[in-house]
C-alpha cells in the first residue's frame, strides 16, 4: 500500500482543519480547541492517570504524549492471566448448610461467622487477573537542544481519535491515534511540517511471557503466554514515505521519514466457549489476517471508516448543558475549576459523553468478554481486585448507561458473559445449596475464566445476589428494546436464576421468604449487644434483588404469553418476601434486625439495602413515599462522600428521590481533581486528570455511574402502569430531578423502558419542549412538573403530587412532539 498523504504544509494544516475539527490560525500557532467533545492539556501524561484512553471494545491503548520518548501502553480484553477453575467450589459446603442456618437463628452470630468462613467458602486460590498486553515504545530524535513549544495533547471523543502535536525548531510535529473497531487495529499517523523530520526507534515490551519476532525489516511481531494457557500475540507493521526502515537490534530504527503509518493488530487464544475452558487457537493467523486487511486501506480509508461506526453509536445522544461557550481551557483546569465550585455545566456534558464514548470504546457488540472494572485499560500483571466483574456493585453499574443512553449493542458482552455463567452456575448451586437445588447461581465476582465460587473470605466472599443482580440487564435489554426473539433467547437463563431462590429462601420467624446465610455487601452489623459479624440472614439487599428478579421474570413470561403456572408461582412467592423495613431512626433497614444505629461505620461506601430504589423499582418516590422517606434518611446517615463508585450511586439514589440538587452535589464531589491511587476504602472519590474515576485507585464504574446518575436526573421510566390491553406499560417521567445548576439545556436521542426515543429541552429550570419516538407502539404515559401540550393525549390529570401525567396511545414509529403551555 501506498501512503496517501503527501506531507506539505497545506496537507498538515488541512489535517488540522478539515480532518480534526479544529480552528488554527497559523501552522505553528497551539492548536485551539474549540468544542465540548474534546478532552486537551498542555503538556504529555506524566502518570498513567494522565494518559488518554482509546479503543475497540477489544484492543485498546493508554497514550502517553511525550514528544522525545512516547509510551503507548496497550491492552486487548481477552488477555488474562492463570487458567479456568473449575473445580473451585467447596465440595462438601452443602453439609453445613443446615448447621450454618440454625446457627444464625439461634443468634450465635460468632459461630456462624466462623462455620460460614470455614465451610462456605472457596478454597481455591483466587490469582487470575487481566493484565497489560504490553507497551509500544517509541524514542524519537528532534532537533538537538532545541525546546518543544506550542505543545497539545487530546482526545476527541466525538470522533474517537486522540493526538499530540508540537512545534520543534520551526517544524511541526503531529501524530494522530484511534483504535478501529471497523478494521480491528489500532492505526497511528504520523507527520512533519518539514521532508525528512521522522527518525525514531521503536520497539514492543511486556513485563514478562514475551518474545519479540522480527518478520520483516519493517514488522515487530510480540508473542507469549499470560502464565496458563492462554496465548497473545501482537503484531506492529510500519510504513513510511521518504526515508528508510530498518531492524536494530529488537527494534524498528526509522530514519529521516516525511510521513509514517504504524498499524497494530492484537489477539488472543481466547475462545468464549466454557465447555473448551475457553481454550480456542493461537491467534497467530486471525491476527495476520487483520494486518493484511488493514494494511490493504489507506489512511484516509481507515480513519474514515473508524468514524463511521463509531458515530453510529456515539451520535445517538447530543447534550449540550449551559451556554455553548466553551471556556478555552484543558481539560485538567476544568476539572480543578468544577471542583472548586466554578460553574461550568458544560462541563458535566463532557463528562456524560466521555462516560458514552469509554463504554463504546471498551465494550462493542462483538467483545470477546465485556468492559471490566477499569474498561479495557490497565497497566500490569496483577491489577487492582484483579480487574474482575463484581457483582456486588461494579459489574453491573458499569451497564446502567448502556440501555438508557442509547447504547443498547454495548450491553451485549455483558449479557453474554452473564449466560456463559449458568453453566458453571449450575454447579456452584448444587455444591453449596444441595444436589436437588433447581437453576443456576453465582455470588461474589466473575471473571474472565466465568469463575462463580464465593470468594475465600468474609464479610465480601458469600453474598447471594450476583445472579439475580447480573439478571437484572438481561430484562432491562429487554425492556428497552422490546425485541421479543432476544426475550424468548435469554428468558431460560431468567427463569433458571429464579428457580435457584426460589426453591433456596427460608421463612424468617414470621413466615415471610427470606435468604440464609445472607450477607449485606462487604458490610459488618453490630447487633443490641454488641456482638459484631457479616453472616446473618435476610439482608435487605438480597431479599430486593430476589424480589425485581421475580418481578422481572414473571412480566417476562407475561410478555411471552408463556408458562403460565409458573409465573403464578413466581408472582406468590414474590408477594411472601419479606417486605423492605423503616427502622428506628427513620432508616430502611439494612439487616433483617434494626442494628443499622449500632454501626461502627456510618459511612459505609456499599448502600447495598437502598437496591431496592435504584435500581431496582421496588422503592419510587412518589409510588412509595414512606420507604422513599426511610432511604433518604438512609443517605443522610451514609453521608455524601464514599468511594468513586459510591458517590456514583449516589447520585442515582439523589435523582429517584427526586431531589436534583443534591445528585448535583454528588456529581461535584465525583469531579474533585485527584491524583491519589493509593487504594483507599472509605471515603475517597475524585476524578483524574483524563477524567477517569477514582475510587481510588482507578475504577471504572465512577465513570459509567455518573453517565446513568446524569441520565436519571433528566429522565426516568422504572415505573409501570396496567395499560388498558391489561399489559405492564411505563411512566415517562421527564425532568424528574433537574438541578438548579443546570438552569438550560438540552439533550436528544435517550432511551425509555416501553421502547421510546426522548428528546428534551429545557429552559429557565422548566421544561421547554420535545420529542417522544414510540418505537414499539406501545402505551405510555408522561410525567412532568409543568404543564404540556402533546397531540393524541386523552387524559390530564392535575395530581395530588402536584406533578401533570399524560397518558398516550402510542402507534410505532410515530414521533410525538410536545412544547410547554
Ligand atoms: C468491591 C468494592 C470495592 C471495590 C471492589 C472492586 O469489593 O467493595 O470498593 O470497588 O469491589
Amino acid at each position: 500500500m501506498k501512503l496517501n498523504f503527501i506531507t506539505s504544509l497545506l496537507s498538515i494544516s488541512m489535517l488540522f482543519n478539515v480532518g480534526l475539527g479544529y480552528a488554527q490560525t497559523k501552522s505553528t500557532a497551539p492548536l485551539l480547541l474549540l468544542n465540548n467533545k474534546t478532552l486537551w492539556y498542555k503538556s504529555p501524561a506524566k502518570v498513567w492517570e494522565e494518559a488518554l484512553p482509546i479503543g475497540n471494545g477489544q484492543f485498546g491503548a493508554m497514550i502517553f504524549g511525550d514528544p522525545l520518548k512516547e509510551r503507548l501502553q496497550l491492552n486487548e480484553i481477552t488477555l488474562w492471566s492463570d487458567h479456568p477453575q473449575p473445580d473451585a467450589d467447596r465440595a462438601d459446603a452443602f453439609q453445613y448448610l443446615d448447621t450454618i442456618r440454625k446457627t444464625i437463628r439461634n443468634k450465635d452470630y460468632k459461630r456462624a461467622q466462623q462455620l460460614t468462613r470455614d465451610h462456605f467458602t472457596s478454597p481455591a486460590p483466587y490469582d487470575a487477573s487481566y493484565q497489560t498486553l504490553g507497551d509500544l515504545n517509541m524514542k524519537f530524535k528532534l532537533p538537538d537542544n532545541k525546546p518543544v513549544s506550542n505543545y497539545r495533547r487530546w482526545l476527541d471523543i466525538d470522533q474517537a481519535t486522540a493526538g499530540v502535536s508540537f512545534l520543534v525548531d520551526g517544524t511541526r510535529y503531529q501524530r494522530e491515534l484511534f483504535s478501529s473497531a471497523a478494521d480491528k487495529a489500532i492505526i497511528q499517523h504520523l507527520t512533519a511540517s518539514k521532508r525528512g523530520s521522522l527518525s525514531l526507534k521503536l520497539g514492543l515490551s511486556r513485563l514478562e511471557r514475551a518474545q519479540t519476532k522480527f518478520v520483516a525489516p519493517n514488522k515487530l511481531i510480540l508473542t507469549g503466554n499470560a502464565g496458563g494457557k492462554l496465548t497473545y500475540e501482537l503484531q506492529l507493521t510500519i510504513l513510511n514515505s521518504g526515508g528508510t526502515v530498518k531492524a536494530s537490534g529488537n527494534e524498528l530504527e526509522v530514519e529521516n521519514a516525511d510521513e509514517l503509518l504504524i498499524v497494530m493488530t492484537a489477539g488472543t487464544s481466547y475462545l468464549p466457549d466454557y465447555s473448551k475452558l475457553f481454550q480456542g487457537k493461537d491467534p497467530h493467523a486471525l491476527v495476520s489476517q487483520q494486518m493484511a486487511n488493514a494494511l490493504a486501506k489507506s489512511y484516509p480509508v481507515l480513519k474514515q471508516n473508524h468514524i463511521k461506526e463509531y458515530q453510529k453509536y456515539f451520535h445517538r445522544v447530543n447534550f449540550e448543558l449551559g451556554s455553548n461557550k466553551v471556556p478555552n481551557l484543558p481539560t485538567d483546569q476544568r476539572l480543578k475549576n468544577y471542583g472548586n465550585g466554578l460553574a461550568d455545566p458544560s462541563f458535566a456534558a463532557l463528562f456524560y459523553q466521555y462516560g458514552r464514548y469509554l463504554l463504546i470504546s471498551s465494550s462493542r457488540p462483538d467483545n470477546l468478554l465485556p468492559s471490566n472494572s477499569q474498561g479495557l485499560w490497565g497497566d500490569g500483571l496483577d491489577l487492582p481486585w484483579k480487574c474482575d466483574y463484581k457483582s456486588n456493585i461494579n459489574y453491573e453499574m458499569n451497564y446502567w448507561p448502556a440501555e438508557q443512553s442509547n447504547l443498547s449493542e454495548m450491553h451485549l458482552p455483558m449479557i453474554r458473559l452473564t449466560q456463559t455463567l449458568v453453566a458453571p452456575g449450575t454447579k456452584t448451586a448444587k455444591t453449596y445449596y444441595g444436589p436437588e437445588t433447581p437453576g443456576w447461581f453465582y455470588g461474589y465476582t466473575t471473571n474472565g475464566w466465568a469463575w462463580t465460587s464465593p470468594g475465600a473470605d468474609l464479610p465480601w466472599g458469600v453474598f447471594n445476589g450476583g445472579s439475580g443482580w447480573a439478571c437484572q440487564h438481561l430484562w432491562e435489554h429487554y425492556a428497552f428494546t422490546r425485541d421479543k426473539t432476544y426475550l424468548k433467547s435469554i428468558y431460560p437463563t431468567l427463569k433458571g436464576a429464579a428457580e435457584f431462590y426460589m426453591a433456596t429462601m427460608v421463612k424468617d420467624e414470621k413466615g415471610f421468604l427470606i435468604t440464609s446465610p445472607s450477607t449485606s455487601p462487604e458490610n459488618y452489623f453490630v447487633t443490641d449487644d454488641k456482638k459484631s459479624g457479616s453472616v446473618t440472614e435476610g439482608a435487605t439487599m438480597e431479599k430486593s434483588i430476589i424480589w425485581d428478579l421475580l418481578n422481572n421474570v414473571s412480566q417476562a413470561a407475561s410478555a411471552l404469553n408463556e408458562d403460565k403456572a409458573f409465573r403464578n408461582r413466581v408472582l406468590k412467592i414474590r408477594d411472601q418476601i419479606s417486605p423492605l423495613k423503616i427502622g428506628k431512626a427513620g432508616q430502611l433497614m439494612e439487616w433483617n434486625e434494626d442494628w443499622d444505629l449500632n454501626t461502627n461505620d456510618p459511612h459505609h461506601r456499599h448502600v447495598s439495602h437502598l437496591f431496592a430504589l435504584h435500581p431496582g423499582r421496588q422503592i419510587t418516590a412518589l409510588g412509595t413515599p414512606e420507604l422513599a422517606n426511610a432511604a433518604r434518611k438512609t443517605l443522610e446517615l451514609r453521608g455524601d462522600d464514599g468511594t468513586g463508585w459510591s458517590i456514583a450511586w449516589k447520585e442515582n439514589f439523589w435523582a429517584r428521590l427526586r431531589d436534583g440538587d443534591h445528585a448535583h452535589k454528588l456529581l461535584s464531589n465525583q469531579l474533585r481533581a485527584t491524583y491519589q491511587t493509593e487504594t483507599i476504602m472509605a471515603d475517597a472519590g475524585g476524578t483524574y486528570p483524563n477524567l477517569f474515576d477514582a475510587h481510588p485507585p482507578f475504577q471504572i464504574d465512577g465513570n459509567f455511574g455518573a453517565v446513568s446518575g446524569m441520565t436519571e436526573m433528566l429522565l426516568q421510566s422504572m415505573e409501570t402502569y396496567t395499560s388498558a390491553n391489561g399489559r405492564d406499560a411505563y411512566i415517562l417521567d421527564l425532568l424528574p430531578a433537574l438541578p438548579t445548576a443546570w438552569p438550560s439545556g438540552n439533550i436528544t436521542g435517550l432511551k425509555a423502558r416501553g421502547g421510546f426515543e426522548v428528546s428534551l429541552k429545557w429552559k429557565d429550570g422548566k421544561l421547554h419542549s420535545g420529542t417522544i419516538k414510540s418505537l414499539s407502539g406501545e402505551p405510555f404515559k408522561i410525567r412532568t412538573s409543568n404543564q404540556i401540550k402533546i397531540k393524541g393525549a386523552n387524559a390530564i390529570a392535575r395530581k395530588a403530587d402536584g406533578n401533570f401525567m399524560y397518558s398516550m396511545q402510542s402507534k410505532k414509529d410515530i414521533t410525538y412532539s410536545f412544547s410547554s403551555m
